[in-house]
């Protein structure tokens, strides 16, 4: 035998196996081969990414939060430092999951890097999540920590946390933002395990149709493939500051091309809890900023601001819109007031991300949602019998590629609605689709209202509202609205006494039921009407179409 083949120092690294963590539905194996064969899947993780950015560019500039601005140097210094605290005071472990639930602060970043250098899974909850949702991610998830700040928007998340973590038995503790950055300076670094490009990477969650939210598991490989060819698309650069004023942990901020893109092109974050219009406006100027992501409700605040013009926005090159279908008449708007690029951006946390590309004319980026990122994305537009329509017709848009699950996160039942037989997902979008493969997003055929970006599934607010023992029936439906797209309205029948009059109750006491039983926030009815029945179809079951034309009828 060769000994120079045996010796330890001169052979490959072991290539580290990938973690299995149960009910992670993987991609085909001939898949995967083809993936990583056309250069799609590199075999990177999200620690490398970091470790990349700090070791070409230490001295940049990578995170913006009010007064504190970090290097990456100091972003990485910090990410060791609580590497070494979840490892060691918190024993969380490689393929360990973490809720995370922060607002738009600079821990944020933080927490998710250290979370992925101990090859952990950070869960994306949003801050207007709230002890239902928490409940259902921990258990669904078995989450080993929750991490959140103290209070976001005056609600005391903290507490919320802890009364979470002590309904949950897998959920060991608490870590709140102030304790991310320990005084540890000097202490010997916890020694961390390989991670396997292939690891579940994080939960992201979907906005589901169903009662509850489904989780959605994706891969280091496959994350950082759309990450890369985001980066690419949207032109960043090592100059390129975006601005995330919309929750950071959104698919859209996170990735397309998001904070990691940022990171990937060696970029600057800039972090505002603040949406609003003078916060927006001020740190565009202040900073520098190129790039910013928005759903369309924010994008038409920040155009309806007067105080716009008082501000020296040339530093922009992009204004990105997507989430919830921006109407062509604010899209119209965005260049001129601006004085950059419009890109719309159709993307889901499943996976398909679509772009108008910066280099399209003008009738392109306002009449379409784009282009899908990769030629090896497979989109189909079909009909109800899944037969695919000619370009030109709306139909019902699946998709299967390089990064789009083939399954949720532990909902098998789901999945056989939700995908088909060959691995494509059922996004629930009706789209038209061009010769050139750019789509329109003319409709939707899933259950879900798009409150101007925030993905709400009518089940789940019904479920919620039949809670209330005096509630005998409920029926939720989006109806459209000038500024959020839609609106959540709720019909509900009360229970009658026994001579047939109904007990009293009104739409502030559902209010309060709905945030005692600790809906989301965004999730509680814009509209609660008392009705005496609700409009049924032959079959028995609540027509939400005649529910939502007589809305529009009493409107
Ligand atoms: P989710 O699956 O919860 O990540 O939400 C993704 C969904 O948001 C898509 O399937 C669309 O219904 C919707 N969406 C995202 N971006 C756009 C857009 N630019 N125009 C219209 N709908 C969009
Ligand atoms: O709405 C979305 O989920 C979304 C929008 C734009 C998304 O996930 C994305 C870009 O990546």
């Amino acid at each position: 035998m060769n000994p120079v083949a045996t010796d330890p120092l001169i052979t490959d690294p072991p290539t580290v196996q990938p973690l299995t963590v149960e009910g992670v539905v993987p991609y085909p194996a001939e898949f995967a081969a083809r993936y990583r064969q056309a250069g799609h899947w590199i075999g990177a993780t999200f620690d490398e990414l970091l470790r990349e950015a700090v070791a070409a560019a230490p001295n940049s500039l990578a995170v913006v939060d009010g007064e504190r601005s970090w290097t990456y140097r100091d972003l990485d210094a910090r990410v060791g430092r609580l590497a070494t605290v979840l490892i060691a005071d918190h024993g969380v472990r490689r393929g360990d999951r973490v809720v995370v639930q922060l607002p738009n602060i600079a821990e944020f970043v933080v927490v998710v890097f250290a979370l992925f250098r101990v090859g952990a899974v950070p869960l994306f909850a949003l801050p207007a999540h709230r002890r239902s949702e928490l409940l259902h991610f921990c258990r669904e998830a078995e989450a080993v920590l929750i991490v959140t700040a103290e209070r976001i928007g005056g609600f005391d998340h903290a507490a919320l946390a802890a009364e979470v973590a002590g309904l949950v038995p897998s959920v060991r503790g608490v870590l709140l933002a102030s304790d991310v950055d320990p005084a540890s300076e000097g202490r010997p670094e916890a020694e961390t395990v390989a991670v396997a490009p292939g690891d579940l990477a994080f939960l992201q969650l979907s906005g589901g149709t169903t009662g509850t939210p489904k989780l959605i598991a994706r891969t280091h490989d496959d994350y950082l493939y759309s990450v890369r060819e985001s980066a690419r698309i949207c032109r960043l650069h090592a100059g390129s500051r975006m601005l995330v004023a919309m929750p950071v942990a959104h698919n859209f901020t996170m990735s397309s091309p998001g904070i990691l893109g940022i990171i990937a092109a060696r970029g600057a974050i800039v972090l505002t809890t603040d949406p609003g219009p003078d916060a927006v406006l001020a740190l565009i100027e202040r900073h520098g900023v190129t790039i910013v992501p928005a759903v369309p409700p924010l994008i038409l605040s920040w155009l309806n601001a007067p105080q716009r013009q008082e501000h020296d926005l040339r530093s922009l090159e992009v204004v990105q819109v997507g989430g919830a279908k921006l109407s062509r008449s604010v899209a119209e708007r965005i260049e001129p007031a601006f004085g950059c690029r419009l890109q719309q951006v159709f993307g889901m946390a499943e996976g398909l991300v679509n772009y108008t590309r910066l280099d399209d004319d003008i009738e392109t980026v306002l009449s379409t949602q784009g282009l899908r990122i990769s030629a090896d994305d497979e989109v189909r537009v079909v009909d109800e019998t899944d037969r695919p329509v000619p370009p030109g017709t709306p139909g019902a848009l699946l998709t299967r590629g390089p990064y789009t699950i083939r399954g949720y996160f532990r909902a098998p039942e789901h999945d056989a609605r939700s995908f088909t037989a060959d691995g494509f997902y059922r996004t629930g979008d009706i789209v038209v689709e061009r010769e050139d493969g750019y789509l329109t997003v003319v409709g939707r055929s899933k259950d879900q209202i798009n409150r101007g970006g925030e993905k709400i599934a009518p089940e789940e607010i019904e479920n919620a509202l039949l809670t209330h023992p005096d509630v005998h029936d409920a029926s939720v439906v989006g109806i459209s609205d000038e500024a959020m797209g839609e609106r959540v309205h709720a019909s509900v029948v009360r229970r009658a006494r026994p001579d047939g009059t109904p007990i009293p109750l009104r739409p502030v006491d559902l209010r309060r039921h709905l945030a005692a039983v600790g809906l989301a926030v965004y999730k509680v009815p814009d509209v609660i009407a008392l009705v005496d029945e609700l409009p049924a179809t032959g079959v028995g079951k609540v027509d939400r179409r005649g529910v939502a034309a007589q809305e529009r009828n009493h409107s």
